[in-house]
């Protein structure tokens, strides 16, 4: 059984969409470090999750990025939703930006203890440094970093008025060509959102092995 990682249900729907019923959710907190990209942060997070569930894993971290703030709030998407909520990320945007433009990724890293290729971008490589520099042999299971692959989903858009009551987060303020994510239905959404992207990636590579 894979084990979605994530304490936000909406994720997990959004997964079952594409993975079937043969993903069922982890609620499990993982430690999210402080990082400028996603990738780290789900690399990491795949690691302590696969060591705390002891079956494969796939972490999902997501973020909005505002073209206009260099890619604010990003990785502390959650902390800025949760703080100040995303109606303050819409009058920020539209108060100091005549550019709208932001884009939502997704990244998500799979570990199951078992070697495989890694990602193309060793993006645990200050993962790798920091274990290293901490006396952990890299090819201990134990004690070393676990292999972890990532994929990555993008989509580009515009931040607007809230509008729609569907999906989460930053979907009501979220436009994608004249609709927002929260007027999709999930299956609309999962057609064209990072999340699904990523998700497509996966499950073919997920398929093969
Ligand atoms: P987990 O870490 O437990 O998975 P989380 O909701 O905290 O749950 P993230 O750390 O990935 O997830 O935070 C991403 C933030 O971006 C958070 O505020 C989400 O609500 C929001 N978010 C992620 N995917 C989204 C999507 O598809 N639509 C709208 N908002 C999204």
């Amino acid at each position: 059984m894979l084990r979605y990682v994530t304490t936000n249900a909406g994720k997990v729907r959004e997964a079952r969409e594409y993975l079937g019923d043969g993903v069922s959710q982890l609620d499990f907190d993982y430690t999210e470090i402080q990082a400028a990209d996603l990738a780290p942060i789900a690399a990491r997070g795949a690691r302590e999750a696969y060591r705390h569930a002891g079956e494969p894993v796939l972490v999902d971290d997501a973020g909005l990025f505002v073209r206009g703030f260099d890619g604010f709030p990003g990785p502390y998407s959650a902390f800025v939703e949760d703080t100040v909520g995303v109606g303050a990320v819409r009058r920020l945007v539209a108060g100091e930006l005549d550019d709208p433009r932001a884009s939502f990724r997704c990244v998500l890293a799979y570990c199951d203890g078992e070697p495989f290729d890694a990602s193309p971008d060793p993006v645990d490589r200050a993962d790798r440094v920091a274990a290293a520099a901490a006396g952990a042999d890299p090819d201990d299971e134990e004690d070393g970093p676990l292999p972890v692959k990532l994929f990555e989903g993008v989509v580009r858009g515009e931040i607007v008025d809230p509008r729609g009551d569907g999906g989460f987060g930053y979907d009501p303020i979220f436009e994608y060509e004249g609709t927002t994510f929260a007027e999709m239905d999930p299956e609309e959404k999962n057609v064209v959102s990072h999340r699904g992207r990523a998700l497509e990636k996966f499950g073919e590579w997920f398929a093969e092995r």
